[in-house]
């Protein structure tokens, strides 16, 4: 038998505390040891990627008992768990946030530093998974975040993508894709759990029978199988012994199908399956705000959503409860229609597998889902060829016509005599080529649908679904998005965290995060605001350090941050800041505006590799950037910069350092934004249109505190109703006209003036985005903005104010309110009692 004294280690630290004590002693034991143990190398010759990922096995440890007290609690309990289905979990890089939400950094730092170990250094240069697109995935990890820290039992549900979205270069000015090989090193924070694979069919056909009791019965006869198996990622509340989990599911081949093709001799063929198989979640689709009708894509949608399903019932059955149960076990919230397919399954499940008659198949369903749209754009909505959703899902596709067989009879007796609604409200397009529509399928088969601002939420009411609003406004809410303020103000912005504890005395905003309201009764404090101003400088400092080696530009941090990060889209306007930017350079060539206030414009973002126009768009912002920053005449006057691979880890650097963020897009587009937020927070001001959330963040910190310009939807929409002629407003605007000409007379192409028109072709034709609409307004406050800059207490002053009143912003406040209204589920914290 072992005495006490054998369960210590040479370092004199207990076995148990090296996976959990955070004394720096027991930190540099438990360090050294994965070095050696799981790393197998000694300090003298470890690389750094060993270095770091013995130092996160390291924290892992430490989450790993919280994370088994946190699923044992929530068992014991029985509460309602939060399942967040997402197909894009932007999660960004790991330590810092772990480190943090744990309150080990600075105990982790010390101890790493007397080996000479940069703690800091590891967390800069953590390669981060790129699991999204953009703000919809970005979106689902504040949410995972809050969710923890609100101490709510909840599962993210995703996909374990190969490869995230692709690495951004430019070449020549044009965005170049390299493929995203984030797990080449290995990713030590998520674990593999072979043990709780599922098997997921695809394709081929039913039969419908009889069983030997006598009743119908479906069977589906796939094509074939894949085996999908979750990689958890522990998920830690801030400073609370909460620890959920993000499960990412990765596709393998299921080996009865390949031993059967292999036992025919085919063994290449078999292979080959073996590889179509893996194929499922090799790759995020790296489109925005449009629908791909690919194959791959449904499958990839019904594979992770037909796992997460399944464990779902793993785990009721594992707390012995009947599947009945379900609604009461789980709250399901889709994101955006990409799993709207769930609720198909969960039918197909329920009838099928578990023989629940229909309608209570159909009320637990609905009691289930609910659903968050994320666009209006009508290209990014999702409609499937119905003969391709057959050929993947036939079993589905028979659910689906029946769902809506019952549907339009009920729509039916409620829009008496209405035919042209019921064929509108039909989940089936059969206006050409018919079409199952997903946001149908995710409407008529959730308790609740909600818009992610309050403008959006009007729309979808108004405009994208009005015939469902006419038939289940009840079932209609609004819930503004948010941010989550752990890593967008403590981690990125460590100056202005310091500064909000030492002005409110405590750390509370931290988790509370309106108390940062706080901070107004200092913003007429010249010592506060002198202190603001050199965690700005500082700030800008770092970024034209980063510019400096991503770009080679050299630019003046004494220079006004302007910034316009976030996918490149035409809705979102980037050549309309392109156009100001020309408007400016054309003022300080012909009028030697030497008043002008100096400015670096500072633009970052990722195009859809097949979106030629938004390639072109990035195209246009480096030539003109080339053109401009080399002129002698312009001197620091005017700079611009194109940061490649706008990625978290850039956004940590950007935000922060910014002063003047452009949130441009056409009113009524943009659902919603969290960028924005993200600005604000950080004491930066909007220049903006009055779309998605911008009109919240003017509304909260004030129209005297905002820049705000452009038409508002209402207006743009009627403009476009009564004629919309975009070459007048070229003809009749001298500095419109003088920009677009430089342009479109290849001024800066160096001569090749056929580069750019397909944009300025498309600006005086037609310009569906109204920038020329917009553009006299827009430069018309870029002035102002010069005026207000000038005056740099005033502007700082305006700084504090708009992150003194951004605290509606934070995650936090929209988990509370999906929680409260759609889930139904409230806190579940640790008492310390058991555990
Ligand atoms: C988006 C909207 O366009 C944004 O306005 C919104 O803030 C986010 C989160 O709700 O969702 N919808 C969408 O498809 N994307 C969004 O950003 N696109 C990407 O994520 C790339």
């Amino acid at each position: 038998t072992l005495e006490p004294g054998h369960l210590r280690g040479q370092g004199g630290v207990a076995e148990d505390d090296v996976r959990t004590a955070c004394e720096p002693e027991a930190l540099k034991r438990a360090f050294l040891d994965h070095l050696l143990y799981t790393q197998g190398k000694t300090l003298e010759i470890a690389s750094h990627n060993d270095i770091y990922l013995a130092v996160a096995y390291t924290v892992r440890d430490r989450l790993l008992r919280r994370w088994s007290h946190t699923s044992s609690r929530h068992k014991r309990h029985g509460t309602r768990t939060v399942a967040y289905l997402s197909a894009e979990f932007l999660i960004g890089p790991s330590l810092g946030n772990n480190l943090l939400n744990l309150d080990i950094t600075d105990a982790l730092r010390e101890t790493l530093a007397r080996l000479g170990i940069d703690l800091d250094e590891l967390v800069r240069r953590e390669v981060e998974p790129g699991l999204g697109n953009g703000g919809l995935g970005r979106l689902a990890a504040c949410f995972m975040d809050s969710l923890a820290t609100g101490e709510i039992p909840a599962i993210g549900y995703g996909i374990y993508y190969e490869y995230g979205i692709f690495f951004q270069t430019v070449v020549d000015g044009w965005q170049v894709e390299n493929t995203d090989k984030w797990l080449r090193f290995g990713n030590p924070w998520a674990i593999h759990h072979p043990e709780w694979g599922v098997e997921v069919k695809l394709g081929g056909y039913t039969e419908h029978y009889t069983d030997d009791v006598g009743r119908f019965r479906v069977r589906w006869v796939p094509e074939k199988t894949v085996w999908g198996t979750p990689f958890d990622t522990p998920v830690a509340g801030y400073k609370v012994s909460t620890v959920n989990t993000l499960r990412l599911w990765r596709a393998e081949a299921t080996e009865e199908f390949d031993f059967s093709v292999f036992n025919r001799g085919d063994y290449l063929g078999a292979v080959n399956k073996k590889v179509t198989s893996e194929n499922l979640t090799k790759v995020l689709y790296p489109n925005d705000e449009s629908h791909q009708g690919k194959e791959l894509r449904l499958e990839q949608q019904y594979f992770f959503v037909a796992c997460a399903l399944r464990d779902m019932l793993r785990i009721l059955e594992h707390r012995g409860l009947p599947v009945t149960e379900f609604p009461r076990a789980f709250a399901v919230q889709l994101n955006d229609t990409h799993p709207a397919i769930g609720v198909a399954e969960l039918m197909r499940l329920l009838i099928d597998e578990y023989l629940v008659p229909w309608e209570q198949a159909w009320e637990a369903t609905r009691a289930t889902f609910a659903y968050t749209n994320h666009t209006l754009l009508p290209e990014a909505l999702e409609r499937w060829p119905l003969e391709l959703f057959k050929s993947v899902l036939p079993r589905h596709l028979e659910i689906i016509y029946e769902i809506n067989r019952r549907f339009l009879n009920e729509a039916r007796i409620r829009f008496f005599g209405d035919e042209s609604r019921v064929f509108r409200l039909s989940l089936i397009d059969e206006s050409g080529e018919r079409y199952v529509r997903m946001a149908h399928l995710a409407c008529v088969g959730s308790h609740a649908i909600n818009g992610v601002a309050e403008l959006h939420s009007t729309l979808i009411k108004e405009q994208l679904l009005p015939d469902f609003y006419a038939m289940w406004p009840e079932k209609f809410d609004s819930v503004t998005n948010g941010v989550t303020p752990r890593r967008w103000v403590v981690l990125s912005n460590p100056g202005l965290a310091a500064l909000a504890t030492e002005a409110l005395g405590d750390e509370h905003w931290i988790r509370d995060w309106p108390r940062i309201a706080g901070l107004e009764k200092h913003a007429d404090d010249a010592a506060f605001i002198e202190r603001w101003q050199r965690v700005k400088h500082t700030n800008k400092r770092s970024l034209a350090a980063l510019i400096r080696d991503e770009t080679g530009v050299v630019v003046n941090p004494d220079s006004l941050f302007d910034v316009l990060v976030k996918r490149i889209h035409e809705y979102k306007r980037q050549h309309l800041a392109v156009l100001h930017i020309v408007t400016r350079y054309h003022r300080l060539k012909t009028q030697r505006a030497t008043d002008m206030v100096p400015r670096t414009f500072i633009f970052g973002g990722k195009a859809a590799p097949g979106y030629v126009r938004a390639k072109l768009m990035i195209k246009l912002i480096t030539a003109v950037a080339d053109v401009v920053n080399s002129d002698p005449e312009v001197r620091d006057l005017l700079k611009v910069v194109f940061l490649p691979n706008f990625s978290v880890s850039k956004g940590q650097c950007i935000y922060p350092a910014a002063e003047l963020s452009e949130q441009i897009s056409l009113a009524g587009k943009e659902a919603s934004g969290t960028g924005n937020m993200k600005f604000a927070m950080n004491g930066a001001l909007t220049i903006g249109t009055m779309d998605g959330a911008n009109i919240e963040i003017c509304q909260e910190v004030g129209a005297e505190n905002f820049f705000a310009f452009g038409m508002s939807a209402d207006e743009a929409q009627r403009l476009l109703r009564s004629g919309y002629y975009p070459r007048d407003l070229y003809r009749d605007d001298a500095e419109l006209r003088a920009a677009i000409d430089l342009i479109r007379g290849g001024f800066f192409s160096r001569g090749d003036a056929g580069l750019f028109e397909p944009l300025t072709n498309d600006l005086l034709n037609e310009d569906r985005y109204m920038l020329l609409a917009d553009y006299a307004s827009y430069v018309e406050c870029q002035d102002r903005v010069d005026a207000a800059y000038r005056d740099a207490r005033q502007w700082s002053r305006m700084a504090v104010l708009n992150c003194a009143r951004s605290g509606r912003f934070s995650s936090d406040r929209s988990i509370a309110e999906y929680a409260r209204r759609m889930w139904h589920t409230s806190a579940l914290p640790d008492t310390g009692h058991g555990g």
